[in-house]
């Protein structure tokens, strides 16, 4: 086997408005299982990077550990990259987004890494709407280690052995909305016509933006009492379907007017959201907890965009920070000089 990817570039491949091919947002070839959802998840980041003519080089790529947080290698090889500890990632993306407020932030997560070791740094993050866009690639279980259940397993799900889940689960975008996330989207590594513009529309959020994505793990979770299986999820999902215009295109309704609703983003692109069957509005946190809950109940998941606030101010605007980035600045510039100094200790006595 052969770890090698061809570096063939067909003639006439589509190019995006820098000149690039999609082929320029790929990373390395996978060593997932053949079939994990996390591979689909990757191939979502690249459409979607490559549809809005991202430069790689603006993009730094985060992860903690994980089958999960091993992905970033597998796309974007033009990007920055920090494959931090476990559960982790989110501190590492705090101090790299102060220090460099101008790249695009893509945190890669799991299930585990996220709702168990990093849950602290997980509300802590979204509480101060960092600017960035956080995946978490949901399974149910600790695929690295062999499939444990992770605390999203829904109670009743059993995984490969057999054992049943006693325990409640923790749903991350009910979460996410409660600890003060500005964008909360979940979606199925498998629905690509869903998942594709919500991470587009992820990208260009001014702020925290939350997705989680169901990715069944093949090896440990993908078997017919799992909740988080192929078969299960697509049978109990209530898909929110979504449409991201770039600010660039004309923007036109081509929806029956009374079933859309358009979210305009900060850059001027438009994200079109066809209702589910029971309408909410999804810029009151409350209604869009209510939705999610009365969907549970009914025994569906209910994906798409769920919640966006999108008059929340990010961290650098809660900090005051300069406009340059942190690490631009000089060592003079940097150093407010001994008087004001002073002048800040007499202010403190
Ligand atoms: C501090 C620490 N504790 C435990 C581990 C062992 N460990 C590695 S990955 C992992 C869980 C991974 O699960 P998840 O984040 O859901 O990712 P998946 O592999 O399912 O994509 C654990 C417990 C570790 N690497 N570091
Ligand atoms: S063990 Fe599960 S999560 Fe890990 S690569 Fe295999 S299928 Fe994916």
């Amino acid at each position: 086997m052969t770890y090698v990817k061809p570096q063939f570039r067909h003639p006439d491949a589509v190019t995006n408005e820098l000149g690039c091919t999609r082929k320029d947002y790929e990373g390395g070839l996978s060593t997932l299982c053949a079939g994990c959802g996390h591979d689909s998840i990757s191939a979502a980041i690249i459409d979607a990077c490559f549809q809005l003519s991202i430069e790689p080089h603006k993009v730094a790529k985060l992860s903690g550990i994980g089958c999960s947080s091993k992905t970033p290698a597998y796309f974007l090889n033009g990007s920055h990259s920090f494959n931090s500890v476990h559960g982790r990632m989110p501190s590492v993306a705090t101090g790299a987004n102060l220090a460099n407020r101008d790249l695009i932030y893509i945190g890669v997560s799991g299930d585990g890494d996220t709702a168990s070791i990093g849950m602290g740094q997980f509300a802590h993050v979204a509480r101060r709407n960092l600017n960035m866009t956080y995946i978490v690639e949901n399974n149910g279980c600790y695929g690295l280690t062999k499939g444990q259940d992770s605390a999203t397993m829904d109670t009743g799900s059993a995984n490969k052995k057999g054992d049943v889940n006693l325990y409640s689960p923790i749903d991350l975008v009910r979460v996410g909305i409660e600890v003060g996330a500005t964008f909360v989207g979940r979606s199925f590594s498998g629905d690509k016509a869903q998942l594709v513009p919500l991470i587009k529309a992820a990208l260009s959020h001014r702020g925290f933006a939350l997705l989680d994505v169901i990715s069944p793990c093949v090896t440990f979770n993908n078997h017919d009492a799992s909740t988080k299986s192929y078969a299960t999820f697509r049978g109990s999902n209530e898909p929110m379907p979504v449409d991201f215009v770039p600010r660039r295109e004309a923007i036109t309704t081509s929806y029956d007017a009374g079933k859309v609703h358009e979210v305009c983003m900060h850059d001027g692109s438009v994200l079109r959201l066809q209702k589910v069957n029971k309408e909410y509005d999804i810029e009151d946190p409350q209604s869009a907890l209510q939705a999610i809950a009365d969907h549970a109940k009914e025994g569906r998941v209910l994906t798409g965009l769920l919640y966006i606030n999108r008059d929340g101010e990010e961290l650098h605007d809660v900090l005051g920070t300069v406009r340059r980035p942190l690490n631009t600045l000089t060592e003079q510039e940097l150093c407010p000089g001994s008087k004001f100094l002073d002048s800040i200790n007499a202010g403190l006595r």
